[in-house]
């Protein structure tokens, strides 16, 4: 559309000798094209070239009156016309901006329709995903254990010989210390050599440098040993490590804090008993048994008929142990355990092998959702 179609056009011939009626119908003539123009202005563009034909100071069609016609008018006519000019004036502005509003509105309208969700349209169904099962159990033993106050520590997966061998007093010799278990990391010429921690001890005795008694620690990690992988084995695996350190720990203490852990953690029906057993790093050395989850304790496969199926590895801490981190062993006495992630998860699930663990196939993981 031509925005100024009447510009050129004879509506804004001089007034010359024209009477007030004449003056009058020849403003009547321009509020009709302005309102035809007005029609035309359906977006924001064909407004602005609207404001600008009709209002444009140099050459819109009002500064153009005011040239032609207000002007050169005669002094008798003067008023009339200045008076028409602002009738004019006034209905322009008032029309452009009820337009302005409308087309805003419209605008926004299209804008909406256009956006328009469709709310009956199905959804997009994302797979959910789970807590891996080894997860799970790390989160329910350590709930169980801060609810005894114990605080969770984690540290280097890297570790040297001394926390993980020396300071937990197993000597030189030790076949633990042998390079058919224990990953070595190759170490420059005259360097004391790295390894892979084979437990999660090493954090507790660091942790024992640091702090004076009252400990009472779990260490979770991932701990290395020297395994070809199979269903029981493998050369990665999680542990959590416990530690409580105070003044007159007993053994009583020890067994009260298994047993509730046990009963936590498999049901308040299992039965727990120690066994003895040799760690170089406690002594007493002890196995917890449990009555087997499977047959409640009258023996079949999975306990190979006997009713009772081992836990975990534990024990006083070796006064020698106390030695190596300046706690005075005649003062403070405690108790420390060792429990397997993989192995708890297995007797709690009946997995019969490790190596799906580390495979996340979906099948095996969606169980544990
Ligand atoms: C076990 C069994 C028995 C143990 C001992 C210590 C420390 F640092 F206190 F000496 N940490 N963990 C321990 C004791 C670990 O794992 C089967």
């Amino acid at each position: 559309m031509d925005p100024n179609p009447i510009s050129t056009g004879k509506i804004l011939s001089p007034l010359d000798a024209a009477t007030p009626e004449q003056v009058a119908a020849r403003f009547g003539e321009l509020r009709k094209q302005f309102d035809q123009d007005t029609a035309g202005a359906t977006d924001e563009n064909g407004w602005k070239s609207l404001r600008d034909a009709w209002l444009g100071r140099k050459s819109g069609v009002l500064t153009q009156v005011t040239d032609t016609w207000l002007k050169p008018s005669k002094p008798e006519l003067k008023r009339a016309v200045g008076q028409s000019l602002n009738e004019l004036k006034a209905h322009i502005e008032a029309a452009l901006e009820s337009r302005r509003v409308a087309i805003e509105a419209a605008a926004e309208q299209s804008v909406l329709a256009r956006e328009r969700e469709d709310l009956s349209l199905p959804g997009v169904a994302r797979p959910l995903g789970s807590r891996h099962p080894l997860r799970q159990t790390f989160e329910e033993i350590e709930r169980i254990f801060l609810s005894l106050g114990y605080s969770v520590v984690s540290g280097p997966e890297m570790e040297t010989p001394y926390y993980n061998f020396e300071a937990l007093h197993i000597p030189e010799h030790h076949p633990a210390r042998d390079n058919m278990d224990t990953f070595y990391m190759a170490a420059p010429q005259g360097a004391s050599p790295l390894l892979l921690r084979t437990h999660t001890s090493p954090m507790q005795v660091r942790t024992m440098e640091k702090q004076q008694p009252p400990v009472r620690i779990i260490v979770p990690g991932k701990v290395y040993r020297r395994d070809n992988p199979d269903a029981t084995h493998g050369f990665m695996f999680h542990q959590i490590e416990g530690l409580a350190v105070d003044t007159d720990i007993t053994f009583c203490d020890f067994k009260g804090t298994v047993e509730y852990f046990v009963r936590e953690f498999l049901g308040p029906k299992i039965k727990t008993r120690l066994r003895p057993s040799y760690f170089p790093f406690t002594e007493p050395s002890v196995e917890v048994d449990a009555t087997c989850v499977f047959c409640g304790g009258k023996g079949c496969n999975v306990c190979k008929q006997s009713g009772w199926i081992e836990l975990f590895g534990a024990g006083m801490v070796d006064p020698a142990v106390y030695g190596f981190v300046n706690y005075d062993a005649k003062r403070y006495s405690g108790f420390a355990f060792g429990l397997g992630v993989e192995r708890l998860t297995q007797l709690k699930y009946n997995i019969n092998d490790l190596q799906l663990y580390f495979q996340n196939d979906v099948r095996f993981l969606r169980q544990f959702a």
